[in-house]
């Protein structure tokens, strides 16, 4: 753990790196990245934080660029198109030793990523934000929405995976060896990627907790609900044939050695 004080090297290991998939976001990411960066001060931990980004039209690139300048401790990525591809990308360049999944809209207050961590929670590998388990709050969120979550929450269970109340919601922890597992896996490139994303770290054994949040509805939304939904649908289907075709089966990261070599 890379505690901030005068021993600290410059290559070590920051304890958190925050990845924000951001697609048109140059309104909404400035406020947000203030917040993040005004709680920062208050850590004792190093932090990374890491902006993902894909060929938004507005000045997202711009935005966070001017960030990373004056923040030495803010980066830019860029991906191909897709929630799912931004997040893998954040997941297997951040250097933290738990790496935070979070939605440009900070729609959970950023102080609430201390209960997806040690000391707060101990014990489990992956921390899920939930909208639905007992203590969350969700504020100003209209019904359909709602009931639109349900609706998927249903399918995923019955479909893909059980045991969760909420897959979706854009919070989520992962200790640095389960992300690289999970992600180096991933396939589904868009909002289907969370559900992917729990399916593979139960698959490896992971030890999952969902973490009740306080969730702040945010209207604007890169989410088009009837054709996303049945997108994602075909994508929890598309995730059980993938598993079946042994696609997630893992390999190994180099060529085993040869048996008895000849000297
Ligand atoms: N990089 C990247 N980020 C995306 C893409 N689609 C969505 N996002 C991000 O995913 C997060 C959630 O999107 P949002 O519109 O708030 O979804 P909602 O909260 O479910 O309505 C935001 O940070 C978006 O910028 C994409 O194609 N690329
Ligand atoms: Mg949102």
């Amino acid at each position: 753990m890379a505690i901030r004080d005068s021993a600290t090297v410059e290559t070590a290991r920051p304890l958190l790196s925050i990845i924000i998939p951001a697609y048109n976001e140059e309104n909404r990411l400035p406020k947000s990245l203030d917040q993040i960066l005004t709680w920062q001060e208050t850590v004792p931990y190093e932090v990374e934080i890491m902006i993902v980004e894909n060929g938004s039209s507005d000045r997202t690139t711009e935005v966070a660029e001017s960030y990373a300048r004056q923040h030495g401790g803010v980066r830019v990525l860029h991906s191909a198109k897709g929630k799912g591809v931004a997040v893998r990308e954040g997941m297997l360049h951040g250097r933290g030793e738990y790496l935070f999944i979070c939605d440009s809209d900070l729609s959970m207050p950023i102080a609430e990523v201390e209960k997806f961590l040690p000391p707060q929670l101990v014990g489990y590998d992956v921390a899920i934000g939930s909208r639905e388990a007992p203590g969350a709050v969700r504020y100003n969120e209209p019904r359909y929405r709602h009931l639109m979550g349900r609706v998927f929450n249903l399918i995923v269970r019955v479909l893909a995976i059980r045991g969760f109340q909420d897959t979706q919601c854009g919070f989520k922890l992962f200790q640095r060896d389960v992300a690289d597992s999970v992600f180096s896996r991933q396939r589904v490139t868009g909002w289907t990627f969370d559900v992917e994303a729990l399916y593979l770290a139960l698959k490896d054994g992971a030890r999952v907790a969902e973490v009740p949040i306080h969730w702040y509805f945010n209207a604007d939304s890169r989410v088009e609900p009837v054709r996303d939904t049945w997108h994602m649908v075909m994508d929890v289907l598309r995730i059980r044939l993938n598993d079946w075709r042994g696609l997630y089966d893992r390999r190994p990261l180099n060529p085993p050695l040869p048996e008895n070599p000849v000297l």
